[in-house]
């Protein structure tokens, strides 16, 4: 079964989101096996934005996204990598669409509450950053049945 990585940052905690997001996903129908409240360390934030190393914004989200504690999640189904990132919304609030976690709740690039994996590789690499084995739980879900025909 198809899973992606997800956290809610400084931001979205600071500003009482955690309930609102979370909830999104939920009302979805996806299946949350992964979660923790943590503070991130520098080094955790350099190696899940490594990717963004060159980049001239690179200093202030590593400093952002270690200013206080993010919810990490391990979210579960079919089709859920692109669907996530559908219910994120695009990277700049200014332009993502309403309806949207960053189109209804942000309006700054460097301010846009969640992140999200962009692709099942990324999926595979953050989660095995982020996550233990041992901290995901396999379960089912006895809505399972009303979601799916
Ligand atoms: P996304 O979070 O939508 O996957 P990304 O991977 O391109 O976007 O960038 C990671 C984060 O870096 C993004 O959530 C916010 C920040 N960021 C991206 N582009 C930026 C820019 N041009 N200026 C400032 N911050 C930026
Ligand atoms: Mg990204």
């Amino acid at each position: 079964m198809e899973r992606t990585f997800l956290a809610i940052k400084p931001d979205g905690v600071q500003r009482g989101l955690v309930g609102e997001i979370i909830r999104r996903f939920e009302t979805k129908g996806f299946t949350l096996v992964g979660l923790k409240f943590q503070q991130v360390s520098r080094e955790l934030a350099e190696q899940h934005y490594g990717v963004h190393r060159e980049r001239p914004f690179f200093p202030t989200l590593v400093e952002f996204i270690t200013s206080g504690p993010v919810v990490a999640m391990v979210w579960e189904g079919d089709g859920v990598i692109a669907s996530a990132r559908k219910i994120i919304g695009a990277t700049n609030p200014l332009s993502s669409e309403p309806g949207t976690i960053r189109g209804d709740f942000g309006i700054n690039i460097g301010r846009n509450l969640i992140h999200g994996s962009d692709a099942p590789q990324t999926a595979q690499n953050e989660i095995a950053l982020w996550f233990k084995d041992e901290e995901l739980v396999a379960w089912q879900p006895h809505s399972k049945l009303w979601l799916n025909e």
